[in-house]
């Protein structure tokens, strides 16, 4: 049985995992992968959380310092002084702290795990997932050129992805797709996300994307640019897609009633954990808009969370979670690898993988511990 746990510290801890290759969209190139773990000590064991945020912010407002403080000083407190709390409980616990989502998310993970785990649940059966494996799909970042592209689109095709999602921006965008289709073919199952990297004044460029028949165009204009996401569907026969402006369920419906998106990209971290996470997925499914599960450039502990989400049924389209080895010759937690062409969901208890603790102490460069 599942039931709330007593939490006596909430370790915070900063990991630098060098990516096997830089990875750039239209805001920004990582080369490292920075990430807050965090690790929650209960009456009932521990869990393990992982925030979503990068070192900059330049996907959302989020980042990594800013994270770490709005935990230390705001939510954890409230976490710390709250007696027994179970996953559920935590955004109501939360609900003084206005956005911060991300790092909400971190903690009901974390909270969320160690009630897994000591009643023998899996993220997976927890959140209702009905799948066993999941089809994975890379997310390519924009290239030197059009040539480097087509190398590296090539090799993940050999590797046994097969969705291929091409990050744009303006001034990148018809050319590189154009190359793609042509080289790789029309069965190639292609998306592309752009960031907000346009505006409104690019619906009518936009619209030459049709002709290259996307699966979907993601998050083309700012994220709080609905209307505008309106105005282009009806523009483009490309389904829009939404990644940055779906921050809720309440989010996603309007979107969705809007007329803004057909598709929706779903992260735990955006919308401020896996329990909204599942929402999201339950009001997209009741309008029979297809979802997927985006990425973060995870570690291994919020893939496995991800795994078990991409694992509901109306995750109908293979998400942005590739193998370990697409980002990292070394992870916090032993490898997530391709198996016959999909990727196994986690089956134990909780988040069902732990961190390797050698691994874990090398990458990490700093914690912090916060006690009652
Ligand atoms: O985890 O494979 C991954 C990354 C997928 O492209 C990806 N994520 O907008 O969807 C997105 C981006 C956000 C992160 S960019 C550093
Ligand atoms: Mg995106």
């Amino acid at each position: 049985m599942m039931g709330p746990v007593k939490i006596s510290a909430v370790e915070l801890r900063r990991v630098h995992l060098p990516l096997v290759r830089p990875f750039r969209t239209s805001f920004g190139t990582e080369t490292v992968r920075e990430a807050l773990v965090l690790r929650v000590v209960t009456s009932d064991g521990e869990g393990w959380g992982e925030c979503g945020a990068a070192s900059e912010p330049g996907y959302s407002s989020e980042h990594v310092d800013g994270a770490w403080l709005t935990m230390r000083k705001f939510l954890v407190p409230r976490l710390l002084d709250s007696g027994s709390v179970s996953a559920a409980g935590v955004q109501h616990l939360f609900a003084g702290v206005k956005g911060h989502r991300m790092a909400k998310a971190a903690l009901e993970m974390a909270v969320l795990d160690a009630e897994l785990r000591s009643a023998g649940m899996s993220f997976s059966e927890f959140l209702g997932g009905v799948k066993e494996a999941v089809a994975p799909g890379v997310s390519v970042g924009i290239a030197g050129s059009v040539a480097e592209l087509l190398d590296v689109v090539a090799g993940y095709l050999d590797e046994g992805y097969f969705r291929i999602k091409l990050k744009i921006e303006p001034g990148w965008d018809l050319e590189p797709v154009r190359a793609v289709r042509e080289r790789f073919g029309a069965d190639l199952m292609l998306q592309v996300d752009a960031n907000t990297a346009y505006g409104r004044a690019d619906i009518n460029h936009l619209a030459k994307l049709d002709e290259f028949s996307l699966l979907l165009i993601e998050q083309p204009l700012d994220e709080e640019d609905l209307l505008g996401h309106a105005r282009l569907a009806r523009r483009i026969t490309t389904p829009v897609c939404l990644d940055e402006s779906i921050v809720s369920a309440r989010a996603a419906a309007d979107a969705i009633s809007l007329g803004a998106c057909s598709i929706v990209n779903i992260k735990a971290g955006r919308v401020g954990g896996y329990l909204e996470a599942r929402m999201v997925h339950d009001v997209c499914r009741a309008h029979g808009v297809p979802v997927w599960c985006g990425g973060m450039l995870e570690t291994g502990l919020g893939r496995a969370a991800n795994l078990a989400l991409g694992a509901l049924p109306g995750f109908l389209l293979p998400g942005d979670i590739s193998a370990t080895s697409r980002y990292y010759k070394e992870d916090i937690t032993a490898p997530f690898v391709l198996t016959g062409g999909t990727i196994p969901v986690p089956t134990g208890p909780g988040l069902g993988i732990d961190p390797i603790q050698s691994s874990l102490a090398s990458l990490t460069t700093e914690t912090e511990t916060i006690r009652r």
